[in-house]
């Protein structure tokens, strides 16, 4: 069974109003992301790891130098299909109910979180991802080089932020910066990471 490409979440260009171009769709899904789907399935093809569960196939690839092949591409499957969850039109805004209480908690305020997380995303040197995560019952912001995700770290993803050129510069050229403050400001589905946090 190859692996497959999730369907994205919304319309190519349901998010021109919050920001994103169409554009930017047709190249991040459906160039970039099919692009690891397709090199995936050729680099595990008549292999054992083409019958696994894709998060399986990310943990073990990444413990294996010889495999590191497998483990971006695997890795970069996983983190762009739980980027586009991550993404909704019209979203942004506050979190609500438990999961705001536990922000404001951990973090001091949503402001706070607000800061810490846009600092992480800002300061990821060249490629990579911003993430907020569940680390055994505790929340943490944490930032990833290339396709590397918390998966590999025992965590459990509740929200990303894919800060590779390629993700911003189609809507914002080399402003990261303007990327980061349009997201949290106009596009984070926080009924998704609520969800992820169960
Ligand atoms: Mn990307």
């Amino acid at each position: 069974m190859a692996f497959t490409q999730k369907p994205l979440p919304f319309a190519m260009d349901a998010l021109e109003p919050y920001g994103m171009k169409a554009e930017t769709f047709e190249y991040h899904y459906g160039k970039h992301h099919k692009a690891y789907v397709d090199n995936l399935n050729k680099l595990v093809e008549g292999t054992e790891l083409a019958n696994k569960p894709l998060e399986e196939v990310i943990t073990t690839s990444f413990k294996d130098s010889s495999k590191a092949g497998i483990f971006n591409n695997a890795a970069q499957v996983w983190n762009h299909s739980f980027f586009w969850e991550s993404l909704k039109p019209n979203g942004g805004g506050s979190p609500t109910g438990d999961l705001a209480t536990k922000i404001d908690s951990t973090f001091g305020s949503f402001d706070a979180f607000k800061e810490q997380f846009s600092n992480a995303a800002a300061t990821q040197f060249g490629s990579g991802w911003a993430w907020l995560v569940d680390d055994g019952g505790t929340l943490k912001i944490t930032k990833t080089p290339n396709a590397e995700n918390p998966l590999v770290h025992g965590q459990k993803p509740l929200l990303t932020l894919d800060v590779w050129e390629h993700a911003y510069y189609i809507d914002f050229r080399n402003a990261r910066p303007a990327f980061i403050k349009n997201f949290l400001d106009k596009l984070v589905n926080w009924d998704f990471v609520a969800q992820n946090l169960g």
